[in-house]
């Protein structure tokens, strides 16, 4: 697998660095196998053992749900203990705690949802649970805070009025985010969309649904998104898109990174292994965007993998990403590509259409508007870019 490739710099452009920000849920490399026709094929990895692992292989910071790293029913001390070992492995290997999320899915209490429970009292404990994982997010240095629904969702459409589900998920979001700052904790929140998968249907199913719902928050600056591939890939619709409208928004706080076919179930695959033109604009956007957060993975590796394989899956994730920036700076540098870019009038799509309205501005245009017969007669050679980017893509040029 290691063919030497040097960058600029003299480096192995394909070797993971900390500095590149890749990080791994602690759910994704601790996944089991599991699924709802069979049981677990892998056993359970504990925390500190990945650390080390992703540590090794050049990654940046992982993340975890609360159960997680507490096993669900520690007491305080054990809490405790369980936290004391995790941060000396952090500060043995380096890697920092990149986000942190609560398990609002997992148990039976949350089988109706948990902040839009119909039961109040389900969704008080949901609260509770949240704040504590909030603290236990804080204290290891989070600096974002993910909210994916989880069980937010419906199957009987009279179950729910979905606007009495977005005032209870407001709600939650306003309490948590002034929690946050009562706190004194330097954090973030990111809302993760997922159109379905446990439930029917989601709340907020779509980056779009979400990036309209925080405009009603208290705090909005306090809230950005984490989206996710697979989820808007589900949809049908385009991640690129998504991630290019959050970041114009200055809303991409977080992004989670794997594979997904249209359509299916959420797949969660090493990210690279279905979609890599999507993947290839998608790291070009992220690179040349300036966008400084944690490149995540969240997926896992195959059902048929042994223990070895889940490392095989990591180190997969980080080259394919890593190989695609390097496809991006080469699309930069070729002098044909960017001739390409010129005849498609891509420059073009920057510069102001008309400017600021006035009377004079309006007049202008009328007078100089053209004749649309002359317009429609250019072509704007987007099947020669098109091609280019394939030939690219395919290791031609
Ligand atoms: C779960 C889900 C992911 C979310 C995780 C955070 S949990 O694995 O499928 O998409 O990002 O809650
Ligand atoms: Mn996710
Ligand atoms: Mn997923």
């Amino acid at each position: 697998m290691a063919q030497e490739r040097q960058n600029a710099l003299g480096e192995d452009s394909l070797q993971p660095r900390p500095e590149h920000k890749f990080t791994f849920g602690l759910w994704t490399v601790g996944n089991t196998g599991s699924d709802p026709f069979g049981t677990s094929t892998r056993a359970r990895i504990d925390p500190n053992e990945s650390v080390r692992r992703l540590a090794a292989l050049g990654a940046y910071g992982v993340c975890f749900h609360d159960d997680d790293l507490v096993p669900p029913g520690s007491s305080l001390p054990q809490r405790d203990e369980v936290v004391r070992r995790f941060r000396a492995t952090l500060e043995e290997t380096g890697i920092v705690v990149s986000m942190a999320t609560t398990n609002l899915f997992g148990h039976p209490v949350f089988k109706d949802g948990a902040f839009t429970s119909n039961d109040r009292k389900v969704r008080r404990y949901a609260l509770a649970k949240t704040m504590r994982a909030i603290d236990l997010g804080a204290e290891l240095g989070a600096p974002v805070y993910v909210f994916w629904g989880g069980r937010e969702g419906v199957e009987a459409m009279a179950s729910k009025p979905v606007g009495d589900a977005l005032d209870r998920m407001r709600e939650a979001m306003n309490f948590l985010s002034a929690y946050i700052v009562d706190r004194g904790y330097n954090m973030r929140c990111a809302l993760e969309p997922k159109p379905n998968e446990p439930r029917g249907d989601a709340f907020l199913p779509t980056v779009g649904h979400a990036l309209g719902f925080i405009s009603t928050l208290d705090k909005p600056d306090m809230f950005g998104v984490n989206p996710e591939f697979a989820h808007e890939t589900m949809s049908g619709l385009s991640f690129y898109h998504a991630v290019s409208q959050a970041l114009w928004q200055g809303k991409l706080f977080h992004i989670d990174l794997n594979g997904q076919k249209i359509g299916r179930y959420d797949q969660d695959l090493r990210f690279g292994s279905e979609g890599i033109k999507d993947d290839f604009f998608l790291v070009k956007l992220l690179e040349e965007s300036g966008y400084s957060g944690a490149r995540h993975f969240d997926a896992h590796a195959y059902r048929n993998e042994n223990p070895e394989g889940v490392w095989d899956f990591a180190a997969g994730c980080m080259r394919t990403y890593l190989a695609l920036k390097e496809k991006a700076h080469r699309f930069a540098a070729d002098k044909e590509i960017q001739a390409a870019l010129e005849a498609a009038s891509v420059p073009e799509l920057a510069k102001p259409t008309v400017g600021k309205y006035s009377a004079a501005a309006a007049a202008e245009l009328q007078s100089t508007a053209g004749d649309p017969a002359v317009l429609a007669d250019r072509g704007y050679y987007n099947e020669r870019l098109d091609q280019l980017v394939m030939d690219l893509l395919m290791g031609l040029r």
